[in-house]
C-alpha cells in the first residue's frame, strides 16, 4: 500500500542544491524522468556558504521545490582531518538555503541528513525517535552536529512559519560519481579501488582499515534518489525519515564481496592502527516502507554495477589493462 500523493511535481521548477555531487547528480538523473523543470547551476557558480549569494540565487531563479543535497562529505579519515570544515561548511550551507527558501516562498524542500546523526549506542535497528537521546560517535560528531542542525532548521521553519520543509537521513551511500581518493573517501569506493589495484599489481594481499568487525548498511545512490522523490510526493511532517536498504554487512564481509566482484584472490590484512568508528549503524526504515517505498537492489548487484561504472570513468589504457587482468 502506498500513501496517496500529496504533492505533484508536474510542471514545477525544481532545484537540486549540490547537483554536481554524487547524491545531487543521482537526483538530477532521477528527476529527468519527471515532467518538472530542472534549474541548473553551473559547477562552482555560487559558494553556498555565502549567505547573500545563496539568497540572490534562490530569489532570482525562483524554485518551487528544493532538494538540499549540497554538503561537504567524506569518510572516517576526512572527518578526522577537517572537523572545522565539516561543521562550518555544512551548517552554513543548510542555514543559508533553508532560510533563503523560506524567504523566497519555496513550496517544498527536502533536507538530506545522514544516519550518523544518531547516538553511538542507539538500539538497533535505529528508529527516528533515537535522535538526541545519547552521545554521538566521536569520529563523525562534527558532521553529525551540522546535519542535526539542518534537520532541526527544517523542523523549526515548518513549526514557526508553516514552511513545508521535510528531512530524511540516508544510510551509507555508494554509486556512480563517488569519491575514489583514498585519503578522503568512504569505505566502499576505497575498497573497490584498493582491491582493483591489488589485483592489477598481482599483490598477494591488500590492507583493510580497522578490525573489519564494524557493521554498515549500504544503499545505492540511485535508490536514495528514488526514495527522495517519493518522499517529496508522499510525505509531509516534522519527523525526519530514515532511508536505508536493510542490507547490513561487516567491513570484512564487504571486502570479501568486493574481492569476489573484482576477482582478487589475495589475503585481506586488517590494519588495527586505523579507527573502526561506530560499531553498528543500521537504520530502521519501517516508516518509509509503510509510506510505500522499499529498496529492491541487492548489495552485490549494486557493487557490480558500481565497479562497471567506475571502470568506465578510467582512461581507456587503464581500463583495457583492468579487463586483461580479469
Ligand atoms: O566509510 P567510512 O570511511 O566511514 O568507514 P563511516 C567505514 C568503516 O570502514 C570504518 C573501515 O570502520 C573504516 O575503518 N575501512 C576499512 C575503511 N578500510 C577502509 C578504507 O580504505 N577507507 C575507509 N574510508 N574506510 C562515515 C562518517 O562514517 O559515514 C561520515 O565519517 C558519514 O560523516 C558517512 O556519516 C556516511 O561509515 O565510519
Amino acid at each position: 500500500m502506498t500513501e496517496p500523493e500529496i504533492y505533484d511535481l508536474n510542471g514545477k521548477r525544481v532545484w537540486v542544491a549540490g547537483e554536481h555531487g554524487m547524491v545531487g547528480s543521482a537526483l538530477v538523473r532521477r528527476l529527468q524522468r519527471e515532467h518538472c523543470s530542472l534549474l541548473r547551476m553551473p559547477r562552482r557558480a555560487i559558494d553556498l556558504r555565502d549567505q547573500a549569494a545563496t539568497s540572490i540565487w534562490i530569489k532570482s531563479c525562483k524554485p518551487q521545490v528544493i532538494f538540499l543535497a549540497a554538503a561537504r562529505v567524506g569518510g572516517i579519515a576526512a572527518n578526522a582531518a577537517m572537523p572545522a570544515q565539516f561543521l562550518y561548511d555544512n551548517v552554513m550551507i543548510a542555514a543559508n538555503i533553508i532560510h533563503a527558501a523560506h524567504e523566497a516562498g519555496v513550496e517544498r524542500l527536502l533536507f538530506l541528513g545522514s544516519t550518523c546523526i544518531y547516538p553511538r549506542d542507539a538500539a538497533q535497528p535505529i528508529r527516528e525517535e533515537a535522535l538526541l537521546t545519547g552521545p554521538l560517535e566521536k569520529t563523525n560528531e562534527w558532521y553529525a552536529i551540522a546535519k542535526i542542525a539542518g534537520l532541526k532548521l527544517a523542523q523549526a521553519y515548518r513549526r514557526q512559519y508553516g514552511a513545508d520543509f521535510i528531512s530524511c537521513q540516508p544510510t551509507n551511500l555508494y554509486g556512480p560519481g563517488d569519491n575514489y581518493d583514498l585519503d578522503s573517501s568512504h569505505v566502499l569506493p576505497a575498497l573497490l579501488r584498493k582491491i582493483h589495484e591489488a589485483k592489477q599489481a598481482q599483490a598477494g594481499s591488500m590492507t583493510v582499515w580497522g578490525t573489519g568487525r564494524p557493521m554498515r548498511e549500504f544503499l545505492h545512490v540511485d535508490d536514495l534518489a528514488d526514495a527522495a522523490v517519493f518522499l517529496m510526493r508522499h510525505y509531509a511532517g516534522e519527523m525526519p525519515i530514515n532511508v536505508g536498504s536493510g542490507q547490513e554487512i561487516s567491513i570484512a564481509g564487504l571486502a570479501r564481496l568486493i574481492s569476489t566482484v573484482v576477482g582478487f584472490e589475495g589475503e585481506l590484512v586488517f590494519d588495527r592502527t586505523r579507527p573502526d568508528g561506530t560499531a553498528r549503524k543500521l537504520a530502521n526504515s519501517s516508516r518509509l516502507n509503510a509510506l510505500g517505498w522499499k529498496s529492491a537492489r541487492s548489495l552485490e548487484d549494486g557493487v557490480r554495477q558500481t565497479y562497471t561504472d567506475w571502470l568506465a570513468t578510467m582512461p581507456s589504457d587503464e581500463r583495457s589493462n583492468a579487463a586483461r587482468t580479469e
